[in-house]
């Protein structure tokens, strides 16, 4: 796998053509649209992260988001960062639905599950095993798979700040086996990923500097990992959240309906089972 990265293909233009969208979807696993969001929205959410921090002692009162910096992502309580972070504002607000309408085809249901992201620059220090291998989503999430991931910026993103690499067409193929890869850890627990020798040297990465207001959508098979923040004068903060959107018809498994700080909390449900290797009990 190389870590030249081609950019995602702005699709905000194809948002009201529904052949060409679907078209480009199918083929590409994704959807990036620029400035599709409320940028106040975004704004705002990026804003109580900030307090959210700031509360919780890993910023001193005063901070902006342009001065912004923390010690440690593993330092902060995330269940309580929960607490501080209105996502659902901004996923369920009637703007942010059209947009999903447009992408869907129709009305939306929103994952109660998001994950929240809030990394200091770790320039010269080994990558942090809290960032995610490349995996797929639908491997850790169902029990329908028609869901899509959609990954938007708080703060403006670049190379350096890092984000979410995406390998183009690459659900095309389905599912695929992930093992366990000792690097990255999430909970104390080795986290399972796609292995190298089985990703295609074919399988070309994407990755573009993104602006609070874009979004990213793509597929439940569509194989992604984290790049690392590894920005340097200056070193920002890469704060982003993703969710999960899928059509309001379908099955709500446990992911769709469990906010994340309850299901951070049990080994045997969703996504944790699978990273604790615990017999699924609920999907
Ligand atoms: O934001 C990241 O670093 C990774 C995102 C990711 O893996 C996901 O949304 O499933």
């Amino acid at each position: 796998m190389t870590d030249t990265f081609s950019d995602y293909v702005d699709c905000t233009p194809l948002l009201d053509d529904r052949e060409a969208l679907d078209r480009f979807y199918d083929e590409h696993g994704y959807l990036y649209l620029r400035g599709a969001l409320d940028r106040e929205l975004v704004r705002t959410a990026a804003e109580q992260m900030l307090e959210g921090l700031i509360a919780l002692g890993h910023a001193a009162p005063g901070t902006t988001l342009d001065t912004l910096t923390i010690e440690s992502f593993e330092a902060v309580d995330e269940v309580a960062m929960h607490d501080y972070v209105k996502y659902d504002d901004l996923w369920n607000h009637p703007s942010t639905h059209k947009v999903w309408e447009k992408v869907f085809g129709g009305p939306v249901f929103v994952f109660k599950s998001t994950t929240i992201r809030y990394y200091p620059s770790a320039a010269g220090r080994p990558e942090p095993s809290f960032l995610t291998p490349l995996h797929q989503d639908g491997f850790y999430i169902g029990p329908n798979k028609d869901f899509r991931t959609a990954w938007v910026p708080l703060l403006p993103t670049s190379r350096g700040i890092g984000g979410v690499a995406l390998a183009d067409g690459s659900h095309k193929k389905g599912p695929r086996e992930h093992v366990v890869t000792e690097n990255f850890r999430r909970f104390g627990h080795p986290v399972r990923g796609i292995p190298a020798e089985e990703f295609g040297a074919d399988e070309q990465l994407l990755f573009s500097p993104m602006e609070p207001g874009d979004v990213i959508l793509f597929h439940a098979f569509m194989c992604h990992k984290s790049i690392p923040n590894v920005s340097v004068d200056p070193a920002g903060m890469r704060m982003s959240m993703d969710t999960r959107v899928q059509p309001a018809s379908s099955h709500r498994g446990f992911n769709a309906l469990t906010p994340w700080p309850e299901s951070a909390k049990d080994p045997s449900k969703g996504i944790m089972s699978k990273i604790t290797g615990t017999p699924t009990t609920t999907e």
